[in-house]
């Protein structure tokens, strides 16, 4: 029987288990990337695992989240990050030389090869035909330091693309189309490889948009073939001697098939509040647009800022819009500089930013009170803009630049401008000159690391108790995503900051909560959440598992898990249980007591545990689907009690 891409890189990679989907394997990580949200801590674990030099093929630490800097904490993160990096042989990507993923696509990712990212979107790599996943920073570390890494070996389902894009429809709409297919909950433990004859006319940058955006679906990654699309990139990169062939065999065998025909494709959009709320740009309301950002690491390759550039060439920016520009990475913007599409969009009045997350995290551009924002970007969570009324829209470049031009929701189709075509460069002005590279073994172990104030230990947990006993400190519904539990934005500079940053738990969803947890854990007991469906969507921030435990979360009670964040949670000693009866959940209200009894042996002895609400007199079985390894990280309280 034939193999699909998936399996022949996990095949290579193999250090445990089989390929068997839903057995939990282990993994040979030859790339790793962290950020300065989540690297800090990350570095922070990897320097408490007393490793001399990081063990991968290769190590990026790139500066790319908090680059408002707002007082002195982010700025010491960074001088933080450039200490360790050298100190322990990671390659180190500055402040203003671009967003983790565009960068990675441009100037490391390589055909074949596994990337392990401390960041959701890590997955964009695989539209170079990498296996790349996105973890949390403790795994992260772990691999730094030449461990493997465990996954459930995943099921593949194949999407075939046919034909060729319509002009105005762009590979924003085909990602959009896939999440109407697939939405943003079910697919854990998935892998989305695409084929078929439509990928020749998709360039690496249009394929990385829709491998980022699998993250929004919750599968563990996506992957493209390598071909000659991948061929084209990597010389235009100067980088051709790094192209490998990569197909899935003719007779390989998946678990879904899904065709899309890309002709029929029309632009597309998701609605307030999350990236699976898809409709038709044609369905979607008339409304007048505020704000437009284009950029983030979805959209935001030299094709599509110099698509966007043509279209406002001679044209001015509707006067009731704020167009923010935010090239992701200094080759973008220096390669739009060098070709004359950057005096384009600064002469239309775009609003110019650094090369960086930005406005995609919400630590700048929040729009107006009440605004409807259409983003380029992959997530629209409420209150992620910075402004908890918005209405965010997530949309191509193509349907952005309509509402720049008419200053409402526009259809691209309905300008009457032409579609521009734009000539893709056969080889970029590259220039690394933002990349530091590590030095030589003997001068790094000189260097001293830097640690601001803001700098603390990564925290760990207490071993597991022999009976857990607690209160229902929080009960949430359904879909409850990362920047919900640890809210992004201004509060992200206190990253480093686990005392500080944990004041923010569930801001968004609760104010109260951290006053009330806080109340519990001084009166000797544990914190427990209880979920709907689908709990910890969204980003690999570990803070979302790593402030909960600060604040005596001993388990979470859920209906359902998204892979990242359940993962997390087990790094930190926090039990994921799932409801194995899931009617269980409308029984437990906020403030009930809740008993884990005997937890020790509970875990132990199976999946299956046994919870009591003393408060209202029942018991309710739960289920604890965790590998041996696992459990022996839940008893510890931790990965990090284990080293
Ligand atoms: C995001 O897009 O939500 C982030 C910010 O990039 C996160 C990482 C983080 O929280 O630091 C992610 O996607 O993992
Ligand atoms: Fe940065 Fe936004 Fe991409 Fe996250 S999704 S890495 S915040 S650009």
């Amino acid at each position: 029987m034939g193999q699909t891409i998936t399996e022949k890189i996990i095949q290579q990679h193999l250090v445990s288990g089989a390929f068997i989907p839903g057995q939990e394997i282990g993994i040979r990580i030859n790339q790793t990337l962290t950020q300065d949200a989540t690297g800090t801590m990350a570095c922070l674990q990897f320097e408490s695992m007393h490793v001399s030099r990081v063990k991968t093929d290769l190590s990026v630490s790139y500066i790319d989240h908090n680059t408002v800097q707002i007082g002195f904490e982010s700025a010491d993160d960074h001088r933080y990050l450039r200490s360790v990096a050298a100190k322990y042989g990671l390659y180190l990507s500055r402040a203003g030389n671009g967003i983790c993923h565009q960068v990675h696509l441009e100037r490391f990712g390589k055909p074949g090869d596994t990337l392990l990212g401390a960041d959701s979107h890590t997955p964009m790599g695989g539209a170079l035909g990498m296996f790349a996943v996105g973890a949390g920073g403790l795994d992260v570390a772990l691999a730094m330091a030449g461990e493997p890494f465990y996954l459930t070996c995943p099921h593949v389902v194949k999407i075939n693309l046919h034909g060729k894009l319509s002009p105005w429809v762009s590979a924003k709409d085909i990602i959009l189309k896939v999440l109407s297919i697939f939405s943003t909950e079910g697919n854990v433990g998935a892998v989305f490889e695409y084929g078929g004859d439509g990928l020749a006319s998709l360039s690496v940058p249009e394929r990385a948009t829709i491998a980022n955006m699998g993250a929004e679906c919750g599968v563990t990654t996506s992957v493209f073939p390598s071909d000659e699309q991948t061929r084209l990139f990597l010389t235009a990169q100067q980088r051709e001697n790094e192209w490998v062939e990569l197909s899935a065999d003719d007779d390989a065998v998946y678990d879904r098939m899904v065709h899309i025909d890309l002709a029929g494709l029309e632009p597309m959009c998701a609605q307030p509040h999350s990236p699976g709320n898809v409709m038709t740009l044609r369905a979607a309301p008339r409304l007048k647009v505020d704000q437009v950002c284009i950029g983030s690491c979805t959209n935001s390759s030299y094709r599509d800022m110099a698509m966007v550039a043509k279209v406002l060439e001679h044209r001015v920016v509707h006067p009731d819009v704020s167009l923010i520009i935010a090239p992701g990475s200094k080759q973008v913007l220096e390669n739009l500089a060098r070709d004359g599409y950057l005096a384009d969009l600064i002469s239309a009045g775009a609003r110019i930013m650094e090369s960086a997350c930005g406005f995609c995290i919400g630590n700048s551009q929040s729009p107006q009170s009440a605004a409807v924002s259409l983003r380029t970007s992959n997530r629209n969570f409420l209150g992620r803009s910075g402004t908890t009324d918005a209405q965010v829209y997530l949309v191509s470049p193509e349907t952005a630049v309509a509402a720049v031009i008419t200053g409402g929701i526009t259809d691209p189709r309905d300008l009457g401008i032409a579609y521009p075509v734009v000539k893709m460069p056969k080889r970029f002005y590259v220039d690394d000159g933002m990349i530091i590279a590590p030095g030589d073994r003997k001068t790094a172990s000189k260097i001293a690391v830097y640690r601001g104030p803001n700098i603390g230990k990564p925290p760990k947990n207490d071993a597991m108790p022999e009976s857990i006993c607690g209160i229902a400190a929080i009960k949430v519904g359904d879909k409850i995503t990362t920047d919900h539990i640890m809210p992004a934005g201004d509060r992200m500079k206190y990253r480093s900051n686990i005392p500080k940053y944990a004041e923010y738990v569930f801001e968004i969803v609760d104010p109260a909560f951290y006053r009330r947890a806080k109340k519990v854990t001084e009166a000797g007991r544990c914190n427990i959440i209880i979920a709907g469906n689908s709990y910890g969507q969204g980003s690999s921030r570990e803070h979302a598992a790593i402030c909960p435990m600060y604040l005596g979360v001993r388990a979470v009670i859920a209906r359902s898990f998204e892979r990242i964040h359940a993962t997390n949670l087990i790094n930190y000693g926090i039990m994921p249980l799932v409801f194995k009866n899931p009617a269980d959940y409308d029984v437990i209200d906020q403030n009930d007591e809740i008993e884990i009894p005997d937890a020790i042996k509970q875990i132990k002895s199976g999946k299956e545990l046994i919870v009591k609400d003393t408060t209202k007199n029942i018991s309710f079985v739960v289920l604890c689907d965790v590998s041996e390894r696992q459990k022996k990280m839940l008893l510890a309280g931790g990965a990090l009690n284990l080293r």
